[in-house]
């Protein structure tokens, strides 16, 4: 096994791949931009190099500084996360050159092959695996591609070679709009990927997005390790993740899962890696490969107690995999929610700031992985994902139950998050039904309701995004020996939920709604609907701050009004009896 691993990514899953090697006994290092100087992923290594200015193309994208950093601290290993360098054929033959560091990933000749669109749907058809209907060689021609857009029907897609990710992915249709989107997918291919080669394909509507995760071994072992639903997705950005799929039975998911390991034993592939599929009508068509660990191996970690990342470092140090496939069991439900810093009520704009709150949730069925910490100030510079909640039942039901109480349990304040679009997700019929497919979210994301769950659930304050501020004080009281916490708004009183100390992630429960009765300082008002059962003052009297002024029966309780400040009563305009609603003056003080 190897003694010291680089690994060349930040974040959340920099620690989950530090997790791995401190399990195996492996020491890591960290490297960092300057704007990382105090991430999460920096303290959890060993030792830490900083390698260069923020902007990732002059840090963590810069390869040669890295095999450099490598060298001088003596790691005989390099993981590259997911993003950066992690799909980067040129930087894993680098690694595989230098002398005495391996290259946690796949063979770069493997990743070059999967990474051409083309070149993959060649080697996913010639295995016998079903593609979407389309050409294997690139066109460069208007009129080929009218003649296709005849041949499969249109919708039909132009797709960049190098593509992936919905870039420089144009859907075409009819037979009008073909030069344009042939010219701008061309445009796109070459400034995202320098290579403005395209290819073309039937166009599917409304598919189901499904990805079976694979892992190999250097002995021609090949496992699968069951299939992920990615359908809910927001303009080609994932946001929710699941495993099992919904739309699979148990004989689809194991013809599905036999293709990906046919079709990644057919291009030579060693290592972790993703089969993407599109389902539409019960059938499955191969898309394309991911060759890196990718953000949601988590749920099929915990769907079959399998961890990817150890046996990461495990196959690429030559070891055998110590599985069969019919050792996989899916034996769970597991879902993940990227929690990201941004405002759904905004477009999902970044919302960079200081998490002045942060408190995630904990207990069974409940995983986090993530490299932040309250007082954290997340930054502008990287994709503004602070980490994931992964949740996990004895099926897709329990799961959501699960999910519902992590998510109200999650508490943040200081910068927006996706957090209440989660939890509208949480009440939607569709998504709960597992109904969704990749075009839900796109079509149906109502404005409305997005606002209404970041008022309901963001941060009572937060930076960015709407630009309102405003001064808040949190107090606790104790009304007939139940203790509420209220939040002080701009010197007017407003409760929150029963818990003292509920932030952003109050709410629900028994009498969570309900209003203690607060006093001002020279008013004490009713807070809520209710009788007069008693009166305790009368005017003249002098009262003490936290003295009774009056008893108020409402949500069939007797409440003790008090007032908040000392002082002389100066009118009791309520007697024994009055029905008072929620704003009512009971009494006023000198
Ligand atoms: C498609 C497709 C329908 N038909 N290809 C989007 C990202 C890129 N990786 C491929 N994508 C798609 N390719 C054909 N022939 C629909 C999508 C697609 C999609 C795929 C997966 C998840 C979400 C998506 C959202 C819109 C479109």
């Amino acid at each position: 096994m190897f003694e010291k691993v680089l690994v060349a990514n930040r974040g959340e899953i920099a620690v989950r791949v530090m997790v791995a090697c401190e399990e195996l006994g492996i020491e890591t290092v960290a490297v960092y931009s300057d704007a990382d100087r105090d991430a999460g992923h920096v303290e959890y290594a060993d030792e830490a190099y900083n390698i260069g200015p923020a902007p990732a193309s002059e840090s963590y994208l810069d390869q040669a500084e890295i095999v450099d950093v490598a060298e001088r601290a003596g790691a005989d290993a390099i993981h590259p996360g997911y993003g950066f360098l992690a799909e980067n054929a040129e930087f894993a033959c680098r690694i595989e050159s230098t002398d005495g560091i391996t290259w946690v990933g796949p063979p770069s000749d493997a990743m070059e092959t999967l990474g051409e669109k083309t070149k993959a749907r060649t080697v996913m058809q010639e295995s016998g695996i079903p593609v979407v209907p389309g050409t294997t060689e690139p066109v460069d021609d208007a009129e080929e591609v009218r003649e296709l857009g005849d041949e499969f029907g249109y919708p039909i897609a132009i797709k960049a070679e190098g593509g992936g990710g919905g870039r420089g992915m144009k859907i075409v249709r009819s037979e009008a709009e073909v030069e344009d989107a042939l010219e701008s997918a061309q445009r796109e291919g070459e400034a995202y990927f320098g290579n403005d080669s395209v290819y073309v394909e039937k166009y599917l509507e409304a598919p189901k997005h499904i990805e079976v995760q694979v892992i190999a071994d250097q002995h021609g072992n090949v496992r699968h390790l069951g299939e992920r639903d990615c359908s809910l997705q927001r303009r080609h950005q994932k946001v929710i993740e699941e495993a099992p799929s919904s739309a699979l039975d148990a004989e689809l998911r194991t013809e599905i899962g036999e293709a990906a390991r046919q079709g990644v034993r057919e291009a030579g592939y060693t290592n972790a890696g993703t089969v993407e599929f599109l389902l539409e009508d019960g059938e499955f068509y191969f898309m394309e490969v991911n060759t890196r660990i990718q953000v949601e191996h988590t749920v099929s970690e915990e769907v079959t107690g399998i961890d990817i990342v150890r046996w990461q470092f495990r196959v690429a140090a030559g070891e055998e995999l110590g599985f069969a496939q019919d050792d996989v069991k899916i034996n769970e439900h597991a879902i993940e929610y990227r929690i990201n810093a941004e405002n759904p009520a905004a477009d999902f704009a970044p919302t960079p700031g200081q998490l002045t709150t942060y408190r995630p949730p904990a207990s069974i069925g409940v995983r986090l992985d993530h490299a932040v910490a309250q007082g954290d100030e997340i930054g502008g510079d990287y994709d503004s994902m602070i980490g994931k909640l992964i949740v996990s039942g004895d099926d897709r039901e329990h799961c959501l139950e699960r999910s519902k109480r992590a998510l109200e349990h999650f508490a943040v304040e200081g910068v927006h998050t996706t957090i209440p679009f989660h939890r509208l997700m949480l009440a939607d019929e569709i998504f709960v039904a597992g109904e969704h497919t990749t075009k839900y979210l796109d079509r149906e994301l109502d404005d409305d309701a997005l606002e209404a769950a970041v008022d309901r659930w963001g941060p009572a304050e937060a930076t960015g995004g709407d630009g309102t501020q405003s001064e808040t004080a949190e107090v606790t009281v104790e009304v007939n020996g139940r203790r509420f916490g209220v939040v002080i708004e701009d010197g007017v009183p407003q409760t929150t939920a029963g818990n003292a100390d509920g932030g952003t992630a109050s709410g629900g429960g028994p009498g969570a709604d309900a209003t203690p009765e607060v006093a001002t300082a020279d008013a004490v008002t009713a807070e809520m609907q209710g009788t007069i059962l008693s009166v305790a003052v009368e005017p003249g009297d002098e009262v003490a701050d936290d003295d009774v002024v009056c008893v108020l029966e409402a949500m069939k309780m007797e409440n003790d009004v008090v007032a908040a400040s000392g002082g002389t009563v100066e009118s009791v305009p309520i007697t024994e009896g009055d029905s008072v609603d929620m704003g009512d003056t009971l009494v006023t003080l000198e």
